[in-house]
């Protein structure tokens, strides 16, 4: 069995996890953040036979796509420009995605 842990756009976790559970996933969304931008992202939890692992992973290709969002940088730039936001573009993945090993797993 497997966990994977897919890290996603907010944008496009609803579809995603409709796309996921339709075909048979169960999933877990979770609130989390990006640390480099640190504006919210989603992360799934999804459990499931090694077999169906590429499946899911597809299913969250074909739903998330990659972005540009723009990070406020706060730069030293030396005396008075301490505090002068530097806009930068940054591109967003449209999945970062981790399989892991599962030992056990057990509902009670
Ligand atoms: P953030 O950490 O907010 O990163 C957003 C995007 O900023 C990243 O997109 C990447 O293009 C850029 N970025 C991140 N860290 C950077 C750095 N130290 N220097 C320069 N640019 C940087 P993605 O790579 O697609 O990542 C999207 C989100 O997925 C990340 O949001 C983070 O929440 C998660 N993530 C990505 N790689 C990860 C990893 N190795 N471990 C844990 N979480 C990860």
């Amino acid at each position: 069995m497997k966990l994977i842990l897919a890290i996603v756009n907010n944008d496009d976790s609803a579809l995603a996890a409709s796309a996921l559970t339709e075909e048979g996933f169960s999933v877990t969304k979770l609130a989390t953040s990006g640390g480099f931008l640190q504006v919210g992202n989603t992360t799934f939890l999804i459990g499931t036979d090694d077999d169906r692992t590429q499946q899911a992973i597809d299913i969250l290709k074909t739903h998330c796509t990659t972005r540009k969002q723009v990070r406020n940088a706060m730069p030293s730039l030396g005396f008075g420009l301490h505090h002068m936001n530097m806009p930068e573009v940054v591109t967003v993945g449209g999945a970062t995605i981790f399989v892991l090993d599962v030992d056990h797993m057990e509902k009670i």
